[in-house]
């Protein structure tokens, strides 16, 4: 069997975490080996990365480089492995995520983007992104209600995830072949059947 590389995104409260599961059960029920994962993490040193940029202050191309240092150690480690021998990967967030958030969110240049995506996985893009489109508003209304510390990237303004947002929406008309748009305003259930509707296109 062929691996294939899914991922999910969406701002910081639209619900791509609730719906992981299902999405790897759906993998599993075909008869694949599936390796869950997330970014940034997914390896030891890439938890510690995680670890700096979701709470200690930085420069904005330092977060960006910390992002991808720790996207090179997921692929090498985890990622390309997997795929090799023949196992799915369902990863919560990849570079589209550092393209949102550091190019829309932070104003990164997007030719910098370019450049270390370049470097970074030459080769490699997900088969299929499910991106879980919400508006900011909702998506923070969503949050709060979790009542838990919030990170560096949550306390940020609304205005920040609109941008985000954007870019989110920007990548997808750029990359229209392997990204599906959910419309994650829905109720959880409906959010989900949208969810498997665009897996079983994608990977029919
Ligand atoms: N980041 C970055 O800047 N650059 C990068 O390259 C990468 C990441 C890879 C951590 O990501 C941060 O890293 C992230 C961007 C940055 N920061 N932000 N903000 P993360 O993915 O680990 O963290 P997160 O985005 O904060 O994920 P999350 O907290 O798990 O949120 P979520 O997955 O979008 O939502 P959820 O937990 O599934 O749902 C949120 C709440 O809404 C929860 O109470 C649910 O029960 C509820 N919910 C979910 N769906 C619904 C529906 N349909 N109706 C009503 N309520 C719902």
């Amino acid at each position: 069997m062929t691996g294939r590389f899914l991922t999910v995104e969406g701002i910081d409260g639209a619900g791509k975490s609730s719906h992981l599961a299902a999405l790897s059960e759906a993998v599993r029920s075909r008869g694949a080996e599936v390796v869950m994962t997330r970014e940034p993490g997914g390896t030891p040193l890439g938890e510690k990365l995680r670890g700096l940029v979701l709470h200690d202050a930085m420069d904005g191309v330092t977060e960006a480089l910390l992002m991808f240092a720790a996207r090179r150690e997921h692929l090498v480690q985890v990622i390309e492995p997997a795929l090799a021998r023949g196992a799915w990967v369902v990863c919560d967030r990849f570079s589209d995520a550092t393209y949102a958030y550091q190019c829309g969110g932070r104003g990164l240049d997007r030719a910098v983007f370019a450049q270390l995506e370049a470097l970074v996985h030459p080769e490699r893009q997900p088969d299929a992104t499910f991106l879980f489109d919400l508006d900011p508003g909702v998506a923070a209304a969503r949050q709060r209600a979790q009542r838990r510390e919030p990170d560096r990237f949550e306390r940020e303004a609304e205005a920040f995830f609109g941008r985000v947002r954007d870019a989110y929406l920007e990548r997808a008309r750029t990359h229209a072949k392997r990204f599906h748009v959910i419309d994650a305003s829905t109720p959880l259930e409906a959010v989900r059947a949208s969810l498997m509707a665009a897996f079983a296109r994608a990977c029919p």
